[in-house]
């Protein structure tokens, strides 16, 4: 039985249960019918079949009515409905007014402020707002319909300290004025309303008039106005275009909500992964906005109304932080210093990861090893799905499958494989199987409201032998976390290189909405709550307790941990690929504006199953994916259960050319590559990134999401149409070079190229330093190899790499090599400076190779270097394979100069006489 609230012993009622006394509307009761079948599209039919949804007449009510404290124009709120067999559906949030429905209130008049030198407190009967300034450009606004903040605690924030501001406050009668050095905040008093102008004055960011802050039982809802002229990017893990404007401008509702979506596609929300974080860009300015809420939220981008971004959430404060740029890279790194980066992976993580559900037993994995390693397809990471354990029991083996799994990863590690296993959040309820034992033990699992242990049905249901349900760890308890973290102990001692957590939405298949029940009870660290609360943060907190539990065994070591789900400052703990996506064209191309808005969000290290993972995809289609992967942070082909193989070698001999290529590119860019993921964990700025973002005035780049750049110098416009001879490409404006010919195009305009299968449409961007290495078969093999750096010409221009051992935590304490390389150049020479290295780093001994494009054969080659670039060597013209038997030279063929020398990682100067 369920009751309306939950009590814990001595703590007193939960905060934040749900009303459920609330009657059963009629707009209620279609929208619930409805919204069972969790579309997107059906959320907008049932709103807009309500009379009561015209917004003017409501306004104009309230005009007459002449604003009273409780203002009564409220939003269509949806019940929160609980049947007669006790099942408690989450309301689905609304965003409309509706006197009849609602019963929503808007903050009214709020006194003048009190401002203690850090914040300003307004308080009314209606509720407290604070408004703080962390620093000049970030502004945190908090509101509680209580008398007082409750605790001030985060599960994404890790990071308030911003630096702080230089503040002016100006409280007057009508209004109240804060002023930084970048951000005017104006906050009306009557009704309380707030908007954000940049320092010109220009506004950024306006509560609605009209609505303001909003509520009604435990929600809230908060509406800003919206220009046609502003496009709303991030929000996480969400497909659809990557503008969320949508369509001319038709506007996206968009869900917090945790799920296993199964074949998910364009239209299919809320998804695995949560980021109530979105990012504004209008004529090439940026801000952000975070709502850290972890409750059951929505985004309503423009879609219920034109000129509305409105959010709220069921439950919990209305907690948000205001961020400005203007630069959207800017917002981005803010972003990511409130809530974290992504950790430095290990390098072999960046490799080319063979997934499938799943190989076993273990002469199949062998075979799959096996042949990469005879076909010559480089890879890195081999991965073993559910079918590894003993009935589908987290931290078992199946030893008839798996005999001696420390024999086999070890000798998979001697080829060059790293073996990541598979741990799932939901160990069996089984006496005699120490998880759940230990679990009970320490009180770890979660449990329902009258105190016992909830069990769910999970795989370890459909276990062949002795199946039965599953309990799952309340990782919401910091103890749990510690202890979940300590269960790798044996997979680790075994030689596994790295977790991947799956399940952890959580997923519950015996359940009506494929997850817990809503009132299910959590530690909340310490402040009890329920499912509903913790549910957006379950995966993420179980992959920190992952995180934290590899860290603990492998101190000096980068933990790789994949995740499901995950919430705002999950990149903390692991690395994200985007779930059970479907194995067509479509998909494919969806695959990027997903990745692209994950990255813009904060969570760099992303990637998509390649080949797509329900159904079989053509063998055109293999191929076009593993193109887009190649460019995907997380590199990995995965397949569903019950599949013929995929495997790039798989779709025949002529594909299997193709895939090699491929992959070999991958493996070619890698430094490139690293040095780009090294970037987005110092800066949050993501290696995989929106065309907008790195050209943010050009305002025809605002939706493109079939293009995009990896790293500073290089825009992929992969092929994305079954059986396309000719793909059209929008360069921005500048100069720039065709990666495979060197023929230079000048942007801010289309241009077609013809393509073949193997084609992959990439331009390095004038001035551009491609980092590059020959070919290898796993990372294993790079130490040694020549560092090859394409250089695409340009009057000036600079970039730097970052090379470290790939592996340790030593960069941490200097251990690591940074250069800059910079080069100017024009009708007489090209110059090109390397810097001294910074770091105590020194790769072994290798060559460095210097490639760039030139129309005519250079006069000389000057290498210099020493104190003040005394020395200087006039290098040898070669010709023909000369260049490769030789120590050091430069040849020059097919418009390309090609200089080769020591690498003695001191700084070095070229200059090439034309
Ligand atoms: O209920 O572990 O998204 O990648 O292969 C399905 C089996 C469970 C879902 C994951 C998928 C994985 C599969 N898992």
């Amino acid at each position: 039985m369920l009751s309306a609230a939950v009590h814990i012993s001595g703590a007193g009622p939960v905060p934040g249960i749900m009303n459920l006394s609330q009657p059963l509307t009629p707009i209620s009761r279609a929208y619930l019918a409805k919204s069972l079948s969790n579309s997107k599209p059906v959320l907008h039919d049932a709103m807009k079949s309500n009379s009561c949804l015209n917004k003017k007449p409501i306004v104009k009510l309230r005009r007459e009515i002449n604003i009273s404290l409780v203002i009564a124009f409220g939003f269509c709120l949806i019940s929160i409905v609980l049947t007669a067999q006790a099942v408690v559906l989450v309301p689905p949030v609304s965003t409309r007014s509706n006197i009849a429905n609602g019963g929503w209130s808007s903050l009214g008049a709020m006194p003048a402020p009190a401002w203690d030198g850090k914040t300003l407190m307004f308080h009314n009967e209606q509720g407290t707002l604070a408004v703080t300034p962390l620093s000049d450009d970030v502004i945190r606004v908090r509101f509680t319909r209580a008398q007082a903040f409750g605790r001030d605690h985060s599960y994404a924030v890790v990071d308030r300290d911003l630096g702080g501001a230089n503040v002016v406050v100006g409280i007057g009668s009508d209004s109240t004025v804060l002023r930084t050095a970048t951000l005017k905040v104006t906050i009306q008093h009557d009704p309380l309303r707030i908007s954000f102008a940049n320092n010109p004055g220009e506004v950024l960011d306006a509560d609605d008039p009209d609505r303001g802050i909003s509520f009604v039982g435990n929600q809230f809802r908060d509406a800003k106005l919206l220009r046609d002229d502003e496009h709303v990017y991030g929000f996480g893990e969400k497909n659809g275009s990557l503008d969320k404007r949508g369509w001319q401008l038709g506007g996206y509702n968009l869900v917090m909500w945790n799920s296993d979506t199964y074949m998910h596609n364009s239209s299919t929300d809320p998804m695995y992964v949560a980021v109530p974080f979105l990012l504004v860009m209008r004529h090439g300015q940026a801000h952000g906005l975070f709502l850290d809420n972890t409750w059951r939220s929505s985004f309503d981008v423009g879609r219920e109304e034109p000129n509305l971004l409105t959010f709220g959430a069921v439950n919990g404060e209305l907690n948000y932080y205001f961020i400005n740029g203007p630069e959207p890279k800017k917002v981005i790194e803010r972003y990511t210093t409130l809530t974290g980066r992504m950790p430095l992976p290990p390098l072999w993580s960046l490799g080319y990861n063979q997934c499938r559900f799943s190989y076993f037993p273990e002469a199949r994995v062998r075979k799959i090893a096996d042949t990469f390693r005879k076909d010559k397809i480089p890879a890195d990471v081999i991965w073993l799905d559910i079918d590894y354990q003993d009935g589908f029991n987290p931290f078992t083996w199946d030893k008839d499958r798996f005999p001696d799994p420390k024999k086999m990863i070890s000798d998979l590690r001697a080829e060059g494989f790293h073996t990541v296993c598979i741990v799932d959040a939901h160990p069996k309820q089984q006496v005699g199987y120490a998880p759940y034992d230990e679990g009970m033990a320490g009180k770890f699992f979660v449990k329902k409201s009258d105190g016992s242990v909830y069990e769910g049905k999970v795989w370890p249901a459909n276990a062949a032998k002795n199946p039965g349900p599953s309990v799952f760890p309340d990782f919401s308890k910091p103890a749990a976390r510690l202890w979940w973290g300590w269960l790798y102990k044996d997979l680790l001692n075994l030689g596994v290189a790295g977790i991947w957590n799956d399940m952890n939405e959580p997923s519950v298949f015996d359940s009506v909405r494929g997850t817990m029940p809503p009132d299910l009870v959590f530690d909340n660290e310490g402040q009890p709550s329920t499912h509903l609360e913790l549910h957006n943060v379950y995966g993420q907190l179980m992959s920190r307790a992952t995180f934290e539990g590899l860290s603990q065994f492998r101190p000096n070591e980068r933990p790789f941990v994949l995740t499901r789900a995950s919430y705002a400052g999950g990149q903390r703990y692991a690395a994200v690929w985007t779930g059970d996506n479907t194995s067509d064209w479509s998909s494919m191309r969806q695959s990027i504006p997903t990745l692209l808005g994950m990255g813009l969000s904060g969570f760099p290290f992303v990637g998509a199953d390649i080949g797509g993972y329900a159904g079989m995809p053509s063998p055109e289609l293999y191929s076009r994916w593993l193109q887009v992967g190649v460019f995907s942070p997380f590199m990995r082909s995965h397949s569903e259960n019950g599949r013929p193989d995929k495997e790039p070698w798989a779709f025949g001999k002529k594909f299997e050319v193709i895939n090699r290529h491929i992959i070999e590119l991958r493996y070619e860019l890698l430094p490139y590559i690293y040095n780009a993921m090294q970037q987005a964990s110092q800066t949050g700025v993501p290696a995989l990134r929106p065309l907008f973002l790195e050209f943010p005035d050009d305002e025809k780049l605002a939706g493109t999401d079939d293009e995009f750049m990896f790293g500073d110098d290089l825009l992929v416009a992969p092929v994305l149409h079954e059986g396309m001879t000719e793909r059209e490409i929008y360069l921005p404006k500048g100069d720039w070079f065709d990666y495979s010919t060197g023929k230079q195009f000048t942007g801010g305009q289309k241009i077609k190229l013809p393509v073949t299968l193997d084609s992959i449409p990439m331009f390095v961007r004038a001035g551009g330093f491609i980092f590059r290495q020959p070919v290898v078969q796993s990372t294993d093999q790079m130490p040694g190899n020549p560092l090859k750096i394409l250089m695409a010409p340009a009057g000036k221009s600079e970039s730097s790499l970052y090379e470290d051992d790939g592996e340790t935590l030593d960069y941490r304490h200097g251990e690591f090599m940074k250069r800059r390389f910079h080069q100017t150049g024009d009708d007489q020479e090209t110059t090109i400076k390397i810097s001294a290295a910074d770091g105590s780093y020194r790769p072994v001994k290798r060559n460095l190779v210097l490639e760039t494009w030139m129309d005519h054969q250079p006069k000389s080659v000057t290498l210099l270097t020493g104190y003040e670039m005394a020395g200087k060597i006039l290098l040898p013209h070669l010709m023909g394979d000369a260049l490769a038997k030789s120590k050091s030279g430069w040849s020059f063929a097919d418009g390309r100069i090609t200089v080769k020398i020591n690498d003695g990682f001191k700084p070095m100067q070229f200059v090439i006489e034309r």
